[in-house]
């Protein structure tokens, strides 16, 4: 820990990816940084999220970091979609590698981060009493680090374990003989239904909305395709960088209507059987656009749900109508929808008898109660702008990032606010973030948050803002590229609709990882357009 008295040159705020590698690379130009972190060890998300069955969506040999290529050469990965705890130990290696616990606070809530305009510096606090001043803050949050724990009425009353898949035991807990209930259907909860079903006594799935989801089609990686990337990994790098989710390319046409029905149903099949991140919906270039493409995906997928459950009552409760599909998440899944064939499973569709009340041991809905000895919490979060607004942040004048938000977040980039000076936000809301690769998009976020201090410290300015006006411009193009997509038609976590008051309005910036890593750098050679710096 840093003394109080003397000002470092930026505090991190989060040990998983984002602020495991902003201190790594701060520390490396020569900047005093410290990170405080809320867990008590790295990994972020990786770190909370450890339900049973939760593993990484993208696939392993792209979902690291290419900052240093002998990490890349020596790190191997055991399988095409890495499982949590394989994501973690990765996570350990880096941490351990380059020494970055040394420079870190664990088990350390930030609670407070107030902007000093005269001494042009951050106080940053934590709910231990910690105190640190910096010239830099990056808040390293992650997107989706804030719980949503739905305040059900008569959950006090609940005498059984409450579970949440985001802040799982460490230690595990055994759910054999157990008779449990999920809520939530979304990435989470797909994950983890299949693998405690084969566990527990009885299972019952409480689900609000029918989701899509595709078979991951997880394996061993097959050796000659690693063979293959590692003759030039960071080739292979700047090869996906240059898709638009910053991992291996998977479209085959523009539209989904470039094919004949039945080379469409073929593609669509094939791409069924072999898995892989983004599934069916990125097969065509069209499909989040054109709502007849995406028809077309989404037809395939509920014929699919209709084959394999048996039951057609519960396959029709399983089948998504409400949304395009991919407009919600996509999920990636290992057994899903067949876990619904098993005897001990029981699907409430949540739109048809909601929760009435969970009583000492169990939930009762309009029509049936369903006895508990668990119940678990698959239910999300607050995404993108929760993470940030808990941590109090208040810059020019006192007001809070709560209050420049009230409409919605505005950012610029998605890396920094207006009227919150030296502030940056990795991955915040406005960026390609949640929609691509994340450890990409991390390490483009930190690369030019970087340069950016570097230019500072080079030409002796000391305070760097957004203007109003190029905020605001970004905002609009935030909005503008997402209102010529089907995504605004879910409700669904990127708009904010999962939490009740968040104002709507979409989250991330859908033009894709390359044209934003050109934007930002178009930026950076135009001398930093846009932003305000002060000597
Ligand atoms: O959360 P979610 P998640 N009563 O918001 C339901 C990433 N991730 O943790 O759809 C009843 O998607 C809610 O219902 P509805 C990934 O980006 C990645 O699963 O709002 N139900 C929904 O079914 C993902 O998108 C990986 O109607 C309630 C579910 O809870 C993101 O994290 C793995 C409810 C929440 O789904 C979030 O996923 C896991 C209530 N009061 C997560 N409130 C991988 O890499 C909410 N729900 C694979």
């Amino acid at each position: 820990m840093p003394g109080q008295e003397t000002p470092i040159d930026a505090v991190v705020v989060g040990a998983g990816f984002g602020g495991m590698y902003a201190i790594y690379k701060l520390r490396s130009m020569g900047l005093a940084v410290h990170g405080f972190e809320a867990a008590s060890d790295v990994g972020g998300t990786w770190w909370w999220n450890c339900y049973p069955g939760a593993r990484c969506d993208v696939e392993s040999l792209d979902y690291c970091y290419a900052f240093d290529e002998a990490l890349l050469d020596e790190w191997k990965w055991s399988e095409r979609f890495a499982t949590q705890p394989e994501v973690l130990r990765y996570a350990d290696h880096v941490a351990d590698r380059y020494g970055l616990r040394e420079h870190i606070t664990f088990s350390a809530r930030v609670n407070g981060c107030t902007w000093h305009e005269e001494q042009r510096l951050w106080t940053v606090t934590t709910e231990n009493g910690d105190e640190v001043r910096a010239r830099f803050l990056i808040a390293a949050t992650g997107c989706l680090s804030k719980p949503n724990r739905p305040d059900l009425p008569g959950l006090d009353d609940f005498a059984g374990e409450v579970l949440f898949t985001q802040a799982w035991p460490h230690e595990g807990y055994d759910l054999s003989g157990k008779r449990v209930g999920v809520i939530g259907t979304g990435s989470s909860g797909i994950q983890t239904i299949p693998v405690i079903a084969r566990e527990v006594e009885h299972l019952t799935v409480f689900q609000r909305t029918a989701n899509f989801t595709l078979p991951a089609v997880n394996r061993p990686i097959f050796p000659e395709y690693e063979a293959e990337i590692r003759a030039d990994y960071l080739g292979h790098r700047r090869e996906i960088l240059q898709n638009r989710a910053a991992s291996v390319k998977q479209t085959i046409a523009d539209s989904a209507f470039d094919l004949t029905d039945e080379e469409r149903e073929a593609a669509y099949e094939a791409k069924w059987q072999r898995g892989g991140a983004g599934g069916i919906p990125v097969l065509f270039a069209d499909s989040l656009t054109n709502p007849a493409a995406n028809e077309e995906a989404a037809r395939f997928v509920r014929r699919k749900i209709s084959e394999i459950v048996d039951n057609p009552e519960t396959a029709e409760a399983l089948t998504p109508r409400d949304h395009p599909i991919a407009t919600k998440r996509i999920c990636l899944d290992t057994d899903y929808y067949a876990t619904f064939n098993r005897p001990n499973v029981t699907l409430v569709d949540l739109k048809k008898t909601p929760i009435e009340r969970v009583s000492t041991d169990a939930i009762r809905t309009t029509d049936a109660t369903y006895p508990l000895d668990v119940l678990i919490f698959a239910t999300g979060f607050d995404a993108m702008t929760g993470p940030l607004r808990a941590m109090n942040v208040r810059g020019i004048g006192g007001h809070t990032i709560e209050e420049a938000w009230a409409d919605g977040p505005r950012t610029w980039l998605g890396l920094m606010v207006a009227g919150f000076p030296n502030l940056f936000t990795i991955t915040g809301p406005g960026s390609p973030s949640v929609i691509v690769n994340m450890i990409p998009a991390i390490e483009q976020h930190v690369n030019w948050v970087a340069d950016l201090i570097a230019h500072m410290r080079k030409t002796g300015q000391t305070r760097v803002e957004p203007l109003d006006a190029a905020q605001e411009e970004w905002v609009n193009e935030v909005r503008r590229v997402a209102e010529a997509t089907l995504y605004p038609l879910a409700n669904s976590w990127y708009n904010g609709d999962n939490i009740a008051g968040k104002p709507r309005m979409f989250m991330a910036y859908l033009g894709g990882y390359p044209a934003y890593a050109q934007h930002c750098e178009e930026i950076a050679a135009a001398g930093y357009s846009g932003l305000e710096l002060a000597a």
